[in-house]
Formats: structure tokens, C-alpha cells, sequence
């Protein structure tokens, strides 16, 4: 029959794959290739695949797909990030261990992309949740910790009351868990932490190597997570205390309009500067502002709160008492936690002074209305004013000359401060990499000695015992805490917690390149092989945490000396949503679209090509608005042409004999196809061959027949090109037109140039108005060419001579009006 039947076609192809392993990487030394890593983020195994998954991966495969075509030496992996909090909640309601669940669903997962037909190296697969892989993430945190960048401190920390777990600011949404959508709250614990500030510096600079290859919308996230600020740290004598407190500020040319000190109200400072009088009124502001979260604290909208502690600063240049407070718009751990109070040129500190009764002094005369008037500050550009020596200047020549008055004192310096916050390790749940510490009571940390890693987590433990209480599962595992000390011997104590799964997720593009490798994490020649990835594909929900531990992870990994690279994801292409009816998919709005039962209804080949037609791959996609039945429409269409050009010629036939305009249109859609698919414009890409798949019936419907060369040859490129989005009917229809092998690898073709001039135009080039020159020129010349070309004429040249050029009008592709002054 001349319609194909998907299911049957996908049984026999993917039988096929799994035997002839046509996607797997060389490590043949001897394969001069092009090397090329793309990889997709790796899935977390919460069940089956889903349309999410659908669209990441359709994506994804065009571009190692087409990279198979052009005969490259293609690295495409697939693991599972399988450690993590919902295998822990299914263990608990089951009463099972979570690697029932998590290895149980990776198995469906991986059956979901074998029909799903994507071009990977299986024999690469990894799970983070294995012992031979989180060993390497314990090693690794070792390495951290003997370098200093893993280490313990006492913080406040984001603490669920649900999940009963530590959360890191970045799995804080909106004052909520990330997961589970509980208010988070505020809570002090001994936990771990890696120093990624010691690398904020390079995490910003190193951004400007991405330009251009990564979503600007992702670098300016990276940007504003990092948060870089530029300023000074100003030190305030306080009344009755030995040592002063240093505030950080942007504006340190507003020093004399500083007219009162704010410390956060949680910070022990705050507790530290209160006067005994106004002990009890400041307890009960402290418990007030407990409850809140960070946003609602920073919110402007909120009225301004606070208590006077009863102490007073000394603003140093001025000589002024000024009054000290305790207020939550000043955050505990943002800057040094204390801020000095510019009321007239900072919105938030005169809402304050306003609602306190304090007293606001203009600084910098900006010609804007006065901020107690208007209750507006004024925080703009402007001259010095009530500034002693500071007079006169502008903003930016005050700024750097408060500071060499500050510098010279010894009561200032500029520096640069950044919200990036240390990245908090440390989970009290059960399903995640140990982290491999002791505590010994005589040598105080202890490192688990590299050669007793793994520590693996208990076998024993299930169901209730991982119930969330407070502190991590393991502790209950009595015989699995008490340890020797690897140092004296003594009596001490595994460290309990577990790492954030995001460790697992910061170097697995690493082990990918020697995933059986038990020596090390990975093999450093490997990775100086196929590193960095060239492609890296996923979702906008990962632009800041993953993509930012990853490549801090990069970094300590290259000052290690393990890999000669900085930034691990040359380019990335963040895929839109798939959503329905305008709305994401939600159980609420009962909106979901199984993937499952799409395949089941259209075919994987017309789901994928649904996916990647609906539009660039940026974008998001309304299910709703998109129709499978037509893209397995067009895939019958494109099928036929296979067979019948297949019935009617034999491989090797001659192309040049063929139909010449069906051989121009052929030869232009590669030419076409090739370079939408290099800009990653897969959708337009498609929308050419559905036009070449129109020609090619119409040859063989009512012009030179289906036994007509350029029909084959068509149908090839059909094929071929298909093979990126399709690829089920492209290897049947291959087949169909008598080839033996897959069409996926090595068959990609250069279209002929000679095939490609198209027909051209006359272009008339005025100087002055009168006609000078005539150009010939495609149709489709754009505007900037076509003015370039006009330009370039000597002829023009001459005409324009030294006269100015006023004006340059173009009418493409038809005339180009120069006027001259
Ligand atoms: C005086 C001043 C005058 C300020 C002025 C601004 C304008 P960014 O740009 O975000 O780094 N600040 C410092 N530490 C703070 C903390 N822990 N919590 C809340 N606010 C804090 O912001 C730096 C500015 O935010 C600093 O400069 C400080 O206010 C405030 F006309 O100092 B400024
Ligand atoms: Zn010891």
C-alpha cells in the first residue's frame, strides 16, 4: 500500500537501531571525523515520558541527527538525574525504597525514547542514583573540601515545613518550595556549602565567550542571579562599641546625606546593638518579621516597619550622631547587613524616614522636586550639595573621590559585592549522594578516605523510616552513623545529610565521555576529546541553578587541572513549553496531552514532526493549535513519492538527465534545508521539504513521470532530509528506493551550485536621478545587498565622485536612488 503503517514501520526500524548501533560514538583513535557533542538535558525519572520531554528531545535530535548526516563523529548520550525528593515520597506512601520507583520508571522512560526513535549512544547510559556514579560526586566534593571550597557554617537557611528539608534560595519560588509550594521559612542550622562566590567574578566575565551562542533572556538571568555591584564598604563608629560596622553602598557620594543606620532586624548584630530599654519592643518586632518571607520583606508596596534600638552611629564625615535601627528591608545576608540611610536619594530608606519622623537632607541637586514634598527621592544623576569638599561635583566624579577620602582614613574602600550566596549543600533526606564526612569528636571533620568511597546509603531503610522529621533519614541508621575515625581510630559519626541533587546534575556531561570509568570521575583525554559539548539543549526552567553550578563545577574542575575548558556549553537552545488551549498542563485544568496516546493515535514520526513544525523552537507550543493528522498527512504524501520514485528507477541513476526545473527546486530546498537547520529554524526547514514533496508529486502526477531521474533524486533528498524529523519514514522510504543501510548516517549532500543561480532581475542605480548604472541581481536580493552592490558599481563611483552622499533610496530588487548633496 502506498500508506504507511507507523506502528509496523517502528517495530522493524527500531529493532533494526538496536541491532546496527548507528548512533553510537567512536573512540577509535584512528577516526579522523569532525568530533561533535550534543546533548539534551537528562531527564529525572518521574515517570513516563511526556510532551515536554517530546519536544526537548525532537529538538535535540535534529541537530545530532543532521551532525550523523554530515558523517561527523557524533558524542549524543542519555542518563537519568534519578536522585531526589518524589522517589522518597513514593518510597514513603509505598512503603518500598525509592530505587523501586526511580529505576522502575527509568525503565519505561528508556523504552519511551527507543520508540521515540532519538539517535542516542546507549551504550553510555548512567544513572546519578548508582553507586559507581555518586562515589564520583563524593570524590569530588572531597577534592571541594580539601581546596576549601566545601565547608560547614551556621546559617540561616530556607527551611520547608513539609518536606522538612533545607532548600537552596534558588528552590525558593516566591517566598514558596519549589516543589511542593509550602511556605518557606527561615531557620539556623550547621549545614554544607560550596563557595561558589569565589568564582562570581568568572562565572560573569566568562559569559561574554557565550555571547551570541546562549538565549540572551538566560545570560541576563545568569547576570541578575550573580548580581554584581559596584560601590564601597563605608565603616560607622558606634556608640559604645569597640569595633565600627561596615555598610556596603552603590552611592557613596550620598555619605552626607546619611541621617540614620538601618541593621536587619534578624541579623545578630541587631540583637548584639540593642539597648537594654528597648529590649522587648525589639523581641517583638524580631518575631513580627520571622514570619515574613524575603520578597514580601524587599516589597515596596509594603509599609515600611522597623524599631529604634536605642544606640547611635557616627557618620564619618559628617561627625553626626545619627540614630541606629532595626528594620526588615534590610537583609540579613545581603551586603554586611547594615546599611546606611540616604532618605532623599533611596525610595525605601525615606519611606522610612518618612513614616519614623526622620530627618531626609538632599545631597545630590538632581533639579527634580524635593522627596519630603513629593515623597519621591530622587536617586538620579546630579550635582553635590550640604557635601563639604564633595561640592559641585557631578555624581561620577564624586564617587570615586569620597572613596580616596575614605581610603586615606582608613575608613573605606570601593568594593565590589554580589548577591550570589554560597551554594547550600547540605538535604536531611534520604535519596541522594552521602555526603562523605566524619565527625569525630577528637579531629573535629574528617575526610572519608578516597579509597573506602563509595559511602553507600543503607539498603535497609524504607518507607517510614524516610518520613521527613526534622533530621535526615540517615541518622536513624545507627549502624551505618557509628564509624572509627579514618584519623585515630575513636568513636565517631557519618555526617547524615545528603547532597543536592543539583552536585549529581554539575558534571555529568563529564562522565559521559567514560561512563564505566572506576579510576576517576572521568577520563581526562576523553573529555579533552569531545569537550566542551558543542549543543546543549533544554528547558528555560534550568537558566539559572543548573546551568550555573555546571559551570562553576567547569571551573574548579579547569583549575584542577582536569579539563582544559571554562565554560562546559558552548551553545545552548532553551525549548519552548508544550502547553494546551493557552495554559500549561495542569491537573487542575484537566489540559494534558499524553504523549502516549498521541503516538499511539499519529505515529512517532508525525508527533515529532508536529513538535518541530509548530514553530521555532524557542517558542512555545499550543497543542491546541497544531493538527498531527496533518503532519501524518504530509509524511503519506512524502512516503509515496519514496515508493513510487523507488518502484520506477533503481539507486545509482543519473540525476543530470533529469527534469531540470524539478532538479532546481530539488537542489535549492538542500541548499535551504542545510542552512535553516545550521540557524536552528527546524520549522521552516520542514515547511521546504513539504514544498519539495509538492514538486516532486506534481513530476510525477502530470509532468515527466515517476521514472524521470530528478524524481528519484528527489525523493532522496526527501528522504535524507527527513531523516532529521522523521525518522521512521525516512528509512522505510529509503529502503523503498532500493538502498540497504540506514539513511540516518553520512548521507547528507551538497547541493549543486550550478542547479542554484537563480533567474535575475535588472536593477536601474540612480546618482542624482538620472540613471548611471544597471545591475543584475537575484529577485530576492535584500535591500542591504542590493544598496551595497550599488556602491560598490565604479561606474556609480564615479558619478557620486567627492560629493557627499545625502541619501541612498532602495527599491528592491528593481532600483537604487543615490542622492548627493
Ligand atoms: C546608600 C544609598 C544611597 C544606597 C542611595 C542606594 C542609593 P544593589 O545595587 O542591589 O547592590 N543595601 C546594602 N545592603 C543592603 C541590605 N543588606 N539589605 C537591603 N539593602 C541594602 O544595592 C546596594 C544598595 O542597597 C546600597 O546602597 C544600600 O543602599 C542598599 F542614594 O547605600 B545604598
Ligand atoms: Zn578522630
Amino acid at each position: 500500500s502506498d500508506s504507511y503503517d507507523a506502528r509496523a514501520l517502528q517495530d522493524k526500524w527500531q529493532a533494526r537501531w538496536a541491532k546496527e548501533n548507528p548512533f553510537a560514538a567512536s573512540e577509535d583513535p584512528a577516526d579522523d571525523r569532525p568530533r561533535r557533542y550534543v546533548l539534551d538535558m537528562f531527564p529525572y525519572p518521574s515517570g513516563d515520558l511526556h510532551m515536554g520531554h517530546a519536544e526537548a528531545f525532537a529538538m535535540g535530535d535534529v541537530v545530532a541527527r543532521y551532525r550523523f548526516q554530515l558523517g561527523e563523529n557524533v558524542l549524543h548520550p542519555i542518563g537519568w538525574d534519578s536522585f531526589g525528593l518524589p522517589a522518597e515520597n513514593a518510597a514513603i506512601k509505598r512503603d518500598s525504597h525509592p530505587a523501586e520507583w526511580t529505576y522502575a520508571n527509568i525503565e519505561t522512560q528508556a523504552e519511551s525514547f527507543k520508540r521515540y526513535g532519538i539517535a542516542l549512544d546507549w551504550s553510555r547510559r548512567l544513572h546519578t542514583s548508582d553507586p559507581e556514579y555518586y562515589r564520583w560526586n563524593q570524590w569530588l566534593f572531597l577534592r571541594f573540601f580539601d581546596r576549601g571550597l566545601a565547608y560547614r557554617k551556621n546559617g540561616l537557611v530556607n527551611w520547608c515545613p513539609k518536606d522538612q528539608t533545607v532548600l537552596a534560595n534558588e528552590q525558593v519560588v516566591q517566598g514558596r518550595c519549589e516543589r511542593c509550594g509550602t511556605e518557606v521559612v527561615r531557620r539556623s542550622l550547621n549545614q554544607w556549602y560550596f563557595k561558589i562566590t569565589d568564582y562570581a567574578d568568572r562565572l560573569l566575565e566568562d559569559m561574554a565567550h557565550l555571547e551570541g551562542k546562549w538565549p540572551e533572556r538566560v545570560l541576563l538571568m545568569q547576570r541578575n542571579w550573580i548580581g554584581r555591584s559596584q560601590g564601597a564598604d563605608v565603616r560607622f563608629a558606634i556608640e559604645g562599641r569597640d569595633e565600627p560596622v561596615t555598610v556596603f553602598t552603590t552611592r557613596p557620594d550620598t555619605l552626607y546625606g546619611a541621617t540614620f543606620f538601618v541593621v536587619a532586624a534578624d541579623a545578630a548584630l541587631a540583637d548584639e546593638l540593642c539597648a537594654p530599654e528597648r529590649r522587648e519592643a525589639f523581641e517583638a518586632y524580631r518575631r513580627q518579621v520571622a514570619k515574613l518571607t524575603d520578597i514580601e520583606r524587599q516589597s515596596t508596596e509594603r509599609e515600611k516597619t522597623g524599631v529604634f534600638l536605642g544606640r547611635h552611629a557616627i557618620n564619618p564625615v559628617t561627625g553626626e550622631r545619627i540614630p541606629v535601627w532595626a528594620a526588615d528591608y534590610v537583609l540579613a545576608e545581603y551586603g554586611h547587613g547594615a546599611i546606611m540611610a540616604v532618605p532623599a536619594h533611596d525610595q525605601r530608606d525615606l519611606d522610612f524616614a518618612l513614616k519614623f519622623d526622620l530627618p531626609v537632607r538632599v545631597v545630590v541637586e538632581t533639579g527634580e522636586a524635593d522627596p519630603v514634598e513629593t515623597g519621591v527621592a530622587t536617586p538620579g544623576e546630579g550635582t553635590l550639595v550640604n557635601s563639604g569638599p564633595l561640592d559641585g561635583l557631578a555624581k561620577s566624579d564624586a564617587i570615586p573621590r569620597i572613596i580616596g577620602v575614605l581610603a586615606e582614613r582608613g575608613t573605606g574602600e570601593g568594593t565590589i559585592n554580589y548577591r550570589l550566596r554560597d551554594w547550600l549543600l547540605s538535604r536531611q533526606r534520604f535519596w541522594g549522594t552521602p555526603i562523605p564526612i566524619i565527625h569525630c569528636p577528637e579531629c573535629g571533620e574528617v575526610a572519608v578516605p578516597d579509597e573506602q568511597l563509595p559511602v553507600k546509603l543503607p539498603e535497609n531503610l524504607k518507607g517510614a523510616d524516610l518520613a521527613p522529621k526534622g533530621i535526615s533519614p540517615l541518622a536513624a541508621a545507627a549502624d551505618w552513623v557509628n564509624v572509627d575515625c579514618p584519623k585515630c581510630g575513636g568513636a565517631a559519626k557519618r555526617d547524615t545529610d545528603t547532597m543536592d541533587t543539583f552536585v549529581d546534575s554539575s558534571w555529568y556531561y563529564l562522565r559521559y565521555c567514560s561512563p564505566q570509568m572506576d579510576t576517576a570521575p572521568f577520563d581526562v583525554d576523553r573529555v579533552r576529546k569531545w569537550g566542551p559539548i558543542d549543543q546543549y539543549v533544554g528547558g528555560v526552567e534550568h537558566a539559572i541553578l543548573h546551568l550555573l553550578y555546571s559551570r562553576f563545577f567547569t571551573k574548579v574542575l579547569h583549575d584542577m587541572g582536569m579539563v582544559d575548558f571554562t565554560e562546559p556549553f558552548t551553545r545552548l537552545l532553551n525549548q519552548g513549553q508544550v502547553i494546551n488551549q493557552g495554559k500549561a498542563m495542569s491537573k487542575s485544568l484537566d489540559n494534558g496531552v499524553d504523549l502516549g496516546e498521541e503516538i499511539d493515535k499519529y505515529g512517532v514520526d508525525a508527533v515529532r514532526l508536529t513538535v518541530v513544525f509548530a514553530g521555532p523552537p524557542e517558542e512555545d507550543i499550543d497543542w491546541a493549535d497544531v493538527s498531527p493528522a496533518a503532519s501524518l498527512k504530509f509524511l503519506n504524501r512524502a512516503f509515496r513519492v519514496m515508493v513510487q520514485a523507488g518502484a520506477a528507477s533503481a539507486p545509482g541513476t543519473d540525476p543530470a538527465a533529469g527534469d531540470l526545473a524539478l532538479r532546481k527546486v530539488t537542489h535549492r530546498t538542500l541548499h535551504k534545508v542545510t542552512e535553516l537547520v545550521e540557524v536552528q529554524r527546524f520549522n521552516v526547514a520542514v515547511a521546504r521539504i513539504m514544498e519539495l514533496v509538492t514538486a516532486a508529486r506534481k513530476a510525477i502526477d502530470s509532468g515527466p513521470g515517476a521514472a524521470d531521474p530528478a524524481v528519484r533524486e528527489a525523493a532522496e533528498v526527501i528522504a535524507v532530509a527527513l531523516s532529521l524529523f522523521a525518522p521512521y519514514v525516512a528509512e522505510e522510504g529509503w529502503e523503498r528506493l532500493g538502498h540497504t543501510g540506514s539513511v540516518a548516517v553520512g548521507n547528507w549532500r551538497t547541493p549543486d551550485p550550478e542547479l542554484l543561480v537563480q533567474e535575475s532581475v535588472t536593477c536601474v542605480v540612480q546618482v542624482a536621478s538620472k540613471v548611471r548604472d544597471k545591475l543584475e541581481v537575484a529577485p530576492d536580493v535584500s535591500e542591504e545587498e542590493l544598496e551595497r552592490l550599488a556602491l560598490a558599481s565604479e561606474k556609480v563611483q564615479g558619478f557620486i565622485g567627492d560629493r557627499p552622499i545625502r541619501k541612498i533610496v532602495v527599491r528592491a530588487p528593481k532600483l537604487v536612488n543615490i542622492v548627493v548633496g
